[in-house]
């Protein structure tokens, strides 16, 4: 976790408050009460969504039912997570965050492949 400011940004669009740029994102997110994402089912934050919060880095949870396979957008409250095409953590995986940030249309390979979710940062 040492090395968490040293990772470069990748799709996100991450907006940082004034306050809170001196924090590291760890002291962020504990400040928020652990890791929160929110995943749709529809693209743009639509239909029906599964809220998840991991208040310990590393802890996961594979998707089931019909939220598995069908994930087409995300806003990460906070914290920062892995998605991961396979159930067991394995697959193809994207790594978003940390703190607020929005994907409203997962591309491709991701859209309505996402079975497992892992927060990095919480
Ligand atoms: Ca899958």
């Amino acid at each position: 976790m040492s090395n968490i400011n040293n990772h470069g940004v990748s799709m996100n669009n991450i907006e940082l408050s004034p306050h809170l740029q001196e924090l590291t994102c760890e002291q962020a997110a504990a400040i928020q009460g652990g890791a929160k994402i929110q995943l749709f089912l529809g693209a743009n934050f639509t239909g029906k969504s599964l809220l998840l919060t991991i208040n310990k880095a590393g802890l996961s949870k594979k998707l089931t039912g019909q939220f598995n396979n069908s994930i087409s957008s995300a806003k990460v409250l906070s914290g920062r997570w892995v998605l991961n095409t396979n159930g067991d953590g394995s697959g193809l995986f994207v790594e978003i965050g940390p703190r607020k940030a929005q994907y409203p249309r997962f591309t491709k390979v991701l859209n309505n492949t996402i079975s497992f979710v892992k927060a990095t940062v919480a």
